[in-house]
């Protein structure tokens, strides 16, 4: 039927969002998790945000839920080379955190640490702008735990090792100091669009 081989030929077509050594996962969205997901309910989690900062603070659910919402709606993109496009979080914006611990004008880095342990590691930039989310939502929906449930770092400009699950907090520091894949051998900052996947790319 025409029809069916037009749609087959326009889902073959290179989707524009797409950065470069990518492939689009279509409606999968694959779990990667380095560590065993934790069996970790809101009640227990808390996130923290540490080091350079004027006033270090730990928010409970209660209260980071009751502080404003906002949702991210767009792509992820995968160092492995998925992409995910349209994918929608609902959260905090990291601005709304760290202007609440007042940053010290030293802080120039950031490590991302979550309940489990995993962490990794991104310039502070790329958590100010609106660009970076504690999100607790998918879809609409709690996040699931397998995704980093009930809270997972989102940074989705940069590939998506920097977006912790199971997030615990955020540490500001005046250099960089790799997390769990910069230290082997993954890129500093990471972006897809500049295919920055190992450190020297
Ligand atoms: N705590 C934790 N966070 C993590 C990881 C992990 O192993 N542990 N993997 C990272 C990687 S490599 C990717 S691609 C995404 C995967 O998120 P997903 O399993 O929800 O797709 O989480 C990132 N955050
Ligand atoms: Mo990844």
């Amino acid at each position: 039927m025409n029809v069916t081989r037009g749609f087959a030929g326009r889902s073959r077509a290179r989707h524009p969002g797409l950065p470069p050594g990518q492939y689009d996962a279509g409606a999968d969205w694959p779990v990667l998790s380095a560590e065993v997901t934790p069996d970790l309910t809101p009640e227990e989690w808390t996130f923290r945000v540490d080091g350079l900062v004027a006033e270090e603070r730990t928010w409970t659910w209660a209260e980071a839920r009751a502080l404003p919402g906002s949702v991210y709606e767009g792509d992820i993109h995968c160092v492995t080379s998925w992409s995910k496009f349209g994918v929608r979080f609902g959260g905090v914006s990291l601005d709304v955190f760290l202007d609440a611990v007042r940053p010290d004008p030293a802080a120039t880095h950031a490590v991302a640490y979550a309940h489990t342990g995993y962490t990794s590691s991104l310039p502070l930039a790329d958590l100010r702008g609106g660009r970076a989310w504690i999100a607790f939502t998918y879809d609409g929906a709690p996040l699931a735990p397998e995704h980093g449930g009930p809270a997972r770092l989102l940074v989705p400009h940069l590939y998506f090792w920097k977006s912790a699950k199971w997030i615990a907090g955020i540490r500001l520091l005046d250099h960089d100091e790799p997390g769990f894949w910069e230290q082997n051998g993954y890129h500093a900052r990471g972006n897809p669009w500049e295919e920055q996947r190992y450190s020297g790319d």
